[in-house]
């Protein structure tokens, strides 16, 4: 079992664009197993390979309450099935301690590839297609919180940034 460090807006990292990858590997079924520990233990319901400082389009998730339904996405594909929007709260383990209101396609279809390279597609609705969107997003440098107006965004990253020099000089 290995936690990562998870990265914290507003890092420069965060906005790395994720490359796709070529061939799964053992050495990416295991960043997948550090991944999902270090969602679980977070706890989260989803993760980019880009919080964890690793550039390359890997997701995880799992939306049920008991660990049981671990999904993995790699390279994924997004296809609009329906034009409309929903508004839902969104966090982000990036932004610890904020959860504010984005939109969102509402239906969509995702193809990706699983763990052991096999494709795969998915039709998402509700909470599964905004949580895809999320961390598809994080794989293009981009954060919930770009979605915001620009004071609220201010608000959170002035309070993150007061949040991480107190927990520096703590160290
Ligand atoms: C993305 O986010 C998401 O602020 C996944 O203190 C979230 O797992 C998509 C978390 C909501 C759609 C709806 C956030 C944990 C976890 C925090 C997460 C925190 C501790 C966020
Ligand atoms: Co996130």
């Amino acid at each position: 079992m290995a936690i990562l460090e998870i990265l914290e807006y507003p890092d420069p990292r965060l906005r790395t664009l994720a490359k796709p990858v070529e061939t799964v590997t053992d050495q990416h079924r295991q960043l997948i197993k550090d991944m999902f520990d270090t969602m679980y233990d977070a706890p989260g319901i989803g993760l980019a390979a880009t919080q964890v400082n690793v550039h390359e389009q890997i997701i995880v998730m799992d939306l049920s309450e008991d660990k049981s339904e671990p999904r993995v996405f790699i390279n994924p594909k997004l296809t609009i099935l329906d034009g409309e929007k929903e508004k839902m709260q969104e966090g982000c383990l990036s932004v610890p301690g904020f959860y504010e209101d984005v939109e969102r396609i509402e239906h969509c279809l995702i193809e990706a590839m699983d763990e052991n390279g096999k494709a795969f597609e998915l039709e998402a609705t509700g909470l599964l297609a905004v949580c895809i969107q999320h961390e598809m997003d994080h794989l293009n440098g981009k954060l919930f919180v770009d979605y915001l107006s620009n004071m609220k965004r201010d608000r959170i990253r002035k309070k993150l940034e007061k949040q991480h020099r107190l927990a520096a000089k703590q160290a």
